[in-house]
């Protein structure tokens, strides 16, 4: 008997990957993890019939000569599935979209590669050998890629991915049913815990990162609370959101979090609690604490361990050029013009910032004839400035709201340097994280 089976706590890319192993490999039985994880049941209910599984109890007395096993390449994952192999030596082959320098599953054939869904890594062998699906088979595999690809918008995303997915809408997948089994708001208990958050949670300044804290005491453990969390993180948009729940009936801390910079790593910030996961998510579960004490020594310990935010100081050019309010319009152009610059600061006796001039300021004056005039009265005023300990998300706001290209940087009103709007571009663009 060929068996091929996922992950324990069956995920969508994990149903995904298994639907087109079905279509690569026919002469193989898949075999289902007695857990699935709370995203991934509604699409499982629905199309239980496609997959037609064993249980890991059936493979009981079988002779196992091959397996396959998608979306892990870690033992402690498909252990549920062994601990029934007996009396077998088969071969295994992985198809597994995580860095396979980690395999520790002994004698097995590993195929990988650069694929934000492991169920691309299965399309691509698919589309490449010419296999049509069904359109409910697309649909479920458009799923697990869109699953674990955020949508197409996580950083893992790769060409493959993009390629598999319009390949699958080739087949026939349908956005809308893709659509309705990415919810994940999908419990009552769920919905009533995401309105209990909305009124408990407050947003702390630490260490200029703007925080989401809340603590919650629930009777019991809810499935898919990640889901509510991540729910809260896009209403609310904060930095990072760490979520203490505790849980009575187990006398549980559970801490989910969330982050959107780099700087926060949660993987290292709760793995003191014995809790770890990703650099932008990450869990713990934490015993016998109490949950109110525990949640005021958890925000002492976010205030001593953050990292300070990027300020605008940090990102900033220290040599700008500023010009005199009393230099003329023209040696203003000129001075413009020598420099390469489409604008500058203009700066008082005092040094202090006044203004910005601009060429198109200059042309103003050109129209009226009138270049002898002083830079003082074409250029914009007030001027639009900011303040060296400026947090990113305070002059990512600047930039929305006025159309400017360059933010003078002053302290105290003296010019400390400027930043362009490409400075902030490129500072968003390095807030990378980790994917999968
Ligand atoms: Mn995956």
């Amino acid at each position: 008997m060929n068996i091929a089976f996922g992950h324990t706590n069956m995920d969508l890319d994990c149903l995904g990957s298994l639907i087109l192993v079905k279509k690569l490999f026919p002469d193989y039985r898949l075999v289902r993890s007695r857990i699935i994880h709370p995203i991934a049941q509604n699409l499982y209910h629905f199309y239980a019939q496609y997959f037609d599984f064993l249980n890991p109890k059936d493979l009981d007395g079988e002779k196992i000569e091959n397996i396959i096993i998608v979306d892990t390449c870690t033992a402690e994952r498909v252990e549920e599935y062994f601990s029934h192999i007996r009396n077998s030596e088969p071969a295994i082959r992985v198809f597994d979209h995580h860095p396979l320098a980690n395999c520790d599953i002994l004698g097995a054939c590993l195929e990988g590669g650069n694929f934000g869904a492991n169920t691309s890594l299965l399309g691509k062998m698919a589309m490449e050998r010419g296999i049509q699906l069904q359109s409910e088979e697309a649909t479920i595999a458009l799923t697990g890629i869109y699953a674990d690809t955020g949508r197409m918008i996580h950083e893992n995303v790769c060409r493959d991915d993009l390629e598999v997915a319009a390949w699958l809408l080739d087949m026939g997948a349908s956005l809308k049913l893709v659509k309705s089994f990415l919810e994940t708001i999908i419990e009552t208990d769920q919905l009533v815990a995401l309105n209990q958050l909305l009124l408990v949670m407050n947003t702390q300044l630490i260490q200029g990162h703007q925080i989401l804290l809340s603590y919650l005491d629930l009777p019991e453990n809810i499935p898919g609370l990640a889901a509510v969390v991540e729910k809260i993180m896009d209403i609310e948009n904060p930095d990072a959101y760490f979520a203490i729940f505790f849980i009575q009936k187990s006398k549980t801390i559970f801490i989910i979090a969330r982050s959107k910079k780099e700087k926060i790593d949660l993987h290292e910030l709760l793995h003191i609690y014995g809790g770890g996961g990703h650099q932008l998510a990450a869990s713990a579960k934490i015993t016998n604490r109490e949950g109110p004490a525990f949640y005021d020594e958890f925000c002492d310990y976010l205030e001593q361990t953050l990292k300070p935010a990027t300020r605008a100081r940090d990102i900033m050019s220290e040599t700008a050029f500023s010009m005199g309010e009393k230099m003329s319009l023209l040696d203003a152009s000129l001075f413009l013009e020598k420099a390469d610059l489409s604008g500058v600061p203009v700066v008082d006796e005092k040094e202090q910032v006044t203004g910005f001039i601009s060429l198109r300021d200059i042309m103003k004056g050109r129209k009226a004839g009138v270049m002898k005039a002083p830079v003082s009265a074409y250029m914009s005023k007030p001027v639009i400035s900011a303040e060296a300990d400026f947090t990113m998300r305070e002059i990512e706001r600047i930039f929305y709201k006025h159309h400017i290209g360059k933010l003078p940087i002053v302290e105290a009103g003296r010019l400390q340097g400027i930043l362009t709007r490409w400075d902030f571009l490129g500072y968003k663009k390095r807030q990378s994280g980790a994917g999968k």
